[in-house]
């Protein structure tokens, strides 16, 4: 049974600013330097690499998707939250999940046969 994770409102106000500074820089990863860890993920058909990934309850990171050959879209339901994937750009934002469980990702734009195959979850212990 999946669990309802609940997010720190200043997480998710983050998320928008981070994500709105990655589009209009087109920075690398690293460039922020923030000292949080660093996820990178992948979006290109029809897959996020890694599609799964470990997260730590209560551990605040920064995550960095690399957009490759489709306007693919990030999808995350359980938090509400959307991002345009542009190719050759990397789309930012924060997580810090406060308890154990999943949260699902999918892309929501649709990029050909396949499509329905590209999601992925953060899995949080
Ligand atoms: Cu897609």
């Amino acid at each position: 049974m999946k669990k309802k994770l609940l997010w720190s409102r200043r997480s998710l106000l983050g998320c928008g600013a981070l994500a709105a500074g990655a589009w209009a820089l087109g920075a690398a990863p690293q460039a922020l330097g923030s000292g949080m860890r660093t996820i990178e993920i992948v979006a290109r058909r029809f897959t996020f690499l890694p599609s799964q990934v470990p997260l730590k309850a209560g551990e605040r990171v920064q995550v960095v998707v690399q957009g490759m050959d489709f306007a693919h879209g990030m999808n995350i339901p359980d938090l509400g939250k959307r991002y345009d994937l542009v190719p050759g750009q990397f789309t930012r934002f924060e997580l810090q999940p406060s308890a154990p469980g999943t949260i699902e990702f999918l892309c929501d734009n649709f990029c050909g046969d396949g499509h329905e195959t590209m999601h992925g979850r953060f899995v949080v212990t």
